[in-house]
């Protein structure tokens, strides 16, 4: 098969950049290792920033999101003394949209038939070749029967544990990572939420999270040590865990019930750079991690692909060679940035092992100036509800 790009994954990157270089007449084909369900199967962001949100409304696929999704002005933080709201309406003028990136999967994969995007599922062993040259190709077995499909361009969609990265000589590769001491608990349950706007909360006893889905499901999360395991969790014991860490007056409005998901996800900020080699260039999680606190992670996704995009048409309508040159440089600006947002809120609100008094101190000071500063405030505003692309 020989197609202008090859795109291996289809998760969030994967689909909406597949989506949009189709609507711009480029051909591509997306190479996904899982079934479509087993992609929708997997629960994890929550939160869309605008460019997240503006990507859906350019492929005309945002109807569900805007019937389904919560469009949120604000945010809360609780340091076990109050709820200091940071209002983001106000102090940008924007919101974020509370729409479940399953959902948002969903929508992108309803729309690939229609649209005539090819999504091969199941494909196996899919392995890049001569991405430093013009003509790279990519193999993989679909049924047990080995394929190839031969592209100018191919772009690593395939998430944190993917090929993509992996076939960028380590000689040109480097990393930056951290990697967190704990990790986070979420529970997914149809019992209506806690609040009606996010409530991240730094308590003695840990980090917690109460988030959404919809105004009759509930998504929260606590942080726990990376040797605990989610067997060891039973509902009971994380609806009493997020009642104390969430404070009395969110504790009383806890609706407890059954999960309906379960799950431990290891913390890491991560940045691989450079995001583009030869023919290769990389998109999302491929490329970088950030620890969900700041809400990050789908949408710098969603940035690398518009910035990917807009490469792409100068690339095969203008032959601009350029363009596809100062991909990696455009994109790691804004990830760096949403890396530096999501490190920083992480330190805020959690409780380091390794943290002493003077830690602490720091933490409880900096909730104090956030609290009485309206610039302060501003600031982690402008970051939540996403950096201008
Ligand atoms: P994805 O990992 O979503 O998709 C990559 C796709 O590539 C997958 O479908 C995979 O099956 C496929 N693939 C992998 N190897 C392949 C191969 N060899 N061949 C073909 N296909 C292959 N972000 C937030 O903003 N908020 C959150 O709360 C949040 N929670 C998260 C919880 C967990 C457990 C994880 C892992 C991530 C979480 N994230 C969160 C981040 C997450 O939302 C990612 O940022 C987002 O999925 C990035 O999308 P993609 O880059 O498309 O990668
Ligand atoms: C979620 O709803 O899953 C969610 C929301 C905000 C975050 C992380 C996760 O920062």
């Amino acid at each position: 098969m020989k197609t202008d790009v090859a795109i291996i994954g289809a998760g969030p990157a994967g689909l909406l950049l597949g989506h949009l270089l189709r609507a711009e007449g480029i051909a591509c084909v997306v190479l996904e290792r899982q079934t479509g369900d087993y992609v929708l199967s997997r629960i994890r962001a929550g939160v869309l920033e605008r460019v997240t949100v503006g990507l859906m409304e350019r492929l005309g696929l945002d109807a569900r999101m805007k019937a389904e999704g919560l469009p949120h002005g604000g945010f809360n933080l609780a340091d076990g003394e109050r709820l200091i709201r940071i209002d983001v309406a106000g102090l940008t003028g924007d919101s974020v949209m509370v729409y479940g990136q399953t959902e948002l999967t969903r929508d992108l994969m309803d729309a690939a038939e229609p649209r005539g995007l090819e999504v091969i599922y199941e494909a196996g062993d899919v392995a890049l070749h001569a991405i430093d040259s013009d003509s790279p190709y990519v193999t993989y077995s679909k049924d047990g029967v080995a394929a190839r499909i031969d592209a100018r361009i191919v772009v690593g969609c395939d998430g944190f544990h993917g090929p993509s990265r992996r076939a960028i000589p380590a000689s040109v590769g480097q990393v930056f990572e951290r990697v967190y001491p704990f990790g986070w608990l979420g529970i997914l349950a149809d019992v209506p939420p806690c609040n009606h706007e996010l409530i991240y909360a730094n308590h003695e006893r840990g980090f917690a999270l109460a988030s959404m889905r919809s105004p009759t499901r509930s998504r929260y999360y606590i942080d726990v040590p990376l040797t605990e395991k989610v067997e060891d969790w039973s509902d009971d014991r994380i609806w009493d865990e997020l009642a104390v860490r969430l404070g009395p007056e969110a504790a009383a409005q806890i609706t407890r019930g059954p999960s309906i998901e379960k799950s431990i996800a290891p913390l890491r900020s991560f940045v691989f750079e450079p995001m583009r080699h030869g023919s290769l260039l990389l998109c999302g999680d491929s490329a970088h991690i950030v620890p969900p606190t700041g809400a990050k992670g789908l949408n710098l996704a969603a940035s690398d692909v518009h910035y990917a995009v807009e490469a792409l048409v100068a690339f095969f309508r203008h032959g601009d060679a350029d363009a596809v040159a100062g991909y990696s440089a455009k994109a790691l600006a804004r990830v760096w940035k949403s890396e530096r947002f999501s490190w920083s809120l992480t330190k805020l609100m959690h409780r380091f092992p390794e943290d002493g008094p003077f830690e602490r101190r720091m933490q409880v000071a900096e909730l104090d100036y956030i609290a009485s500063s309206e610039a302060a405030q501003r600031v982690i505003a402008e970051n939540y509800v996403g950096l201008p692309v």
